[in-house]
């Protein structure tokens, strides 16, 4: 029997292609070049499967291009809001994703992130690295301490609750908004307080961590309006996407320090505003999250099991149903 041809849009690791090989005829991208819109249009021609990333838009155009053989989309990574998800259903191609794998070294990065930004971590190792550093002063560079602050978790799903865990130990006290309040057994477990207006707990907090996904309904959540009402010390972390944040509105308060800090692994778009690189009050990661070893070598698995499950003629475990606005 023939092998189904699966096309991957950017380089995975060793151990994820080298099995993609062996199980399928599998089209890679050895030089990891993003793929413009006429390779994908290419590639969704004659593709059964296509294994694409956050950096690929699969949207209705690339959906309608698509040929009739092309059955599943199995995308590397959790968040899909690169993919048209109605357009590919009406066109009857399954989309998979890879949750769970990436869990904890999304919240070890969330958590790397509100240290840094609460002790200015970054500012202080720019000061060593320039050779501006004139040695130790008992009131320069005073962050704020972490014991004893509310975290507001904003999305308390996988990875909101793994991120709980971990704050609880450094004696920050948890706070979330969700869609649905959490089981009581996870609450009493985690000593969480339940918001169910965002505004409210907005307002009393001092860290807020961004952990929901993005889709319509959280689309700039954190609007002018609701950034407006966190306290002039309040620090925002980002792992989760940036059209969550209003970016123009949070770059505004942190240059007129109506907010204490940010730290941010997503932004709004692919070219960081100019305003926001100039601010020493923020730390600024390029989306590595999830980007340990382990964890793209786990999502590889996920995805190759999708497509094997798929190929085989079940359902695949991870597959994406759309979310209700
Ligand atoms: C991934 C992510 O690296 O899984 C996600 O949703 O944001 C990242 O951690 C990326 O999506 C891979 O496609």
């Amino acid at each position: 029997m023939r092998k189904p041809l699966v096309r991957i849009t950017r380089k995975l690791p060793d151990a994820t292609e080298t099995r993609m090989m062996e199980l399928f005829d599998a089209r890679l991208n050895e030089d990891d070049t993003p793929f413009d819109r006429v390779r994908m249009i290419e590639a969704v021609r004659d593709a059964v499967v296509l294994v694409p990333t956050v950096t690929d838009r699969i949207d209705a155009e690339v959906v309608a291009a698509a040929g009739p053989q092309l059955k599943l989309v199995a995308n590397f990574g959790t968040g899909v809001d690169h993919i048209d998800l109605a357009a590919a259903h009406s066109h009857g191609i399954v989309v998979t994703n890879t949750p769970g794998v990436l869990t904890e070294d999304t919240a070890d990065l969330t958590m790397a992130l509100i240290l840094a930004v609460m002790r200015r971590l970054v500012e202080g190792e720019r000061l060593v690295r320039a050779a501006r550093w004139t040695g130790w002063a008992p009131t320069t560079l005073l962050g704020a301490r972490l014991g004893g602050k509310r975290l507001g978790i904003l999305g308390m799903g996988r990875i909101g609750q793994a991120l709980a865990h971990r704050a609880r130990g450094f004696g920050l006290s948890i706070h979330y908004h969700n869609r649905r309040r959490v089981h009581p057994e996870i609450e009493s477990e985690l000593e969480a307080t339940y918001w169910e207006s965002l505004d409210q707990m907005l307002a009393r907090m001092d860290v807020i961590s961004v952990n929901c996904p993005h889709t319509p309904a959280t689309f700039h959540l954190l609007s002018a309006r609701r950034l407006k009402l966190l306290q002039p010390h309040a620090f925002v972390v980002n792992t989760a996407r940036g059209e969550i944040i209003d970016e123009t509105a949070l770059i505004q308060l942190l240059r007129e320090r109506k907010i204490g800090g940010a730290g941010l692994d997503v932004y709004a778009r692919a070219a960081i505003p100019a305003k926001l690189l100039a601010l020493d009050t923020v730390v600024l990661t390029p989306h590595i999250a999830s980007a340990t070893l382990e964890s793209r070598i786990a999502m590889g698995e996920r995805v190759l099991v999708n497509i094997k499950t798929f190929i085989d003629g079940h359902s695949p475990p991870d597959r994406v149903l759309e979310l209700p606005g």
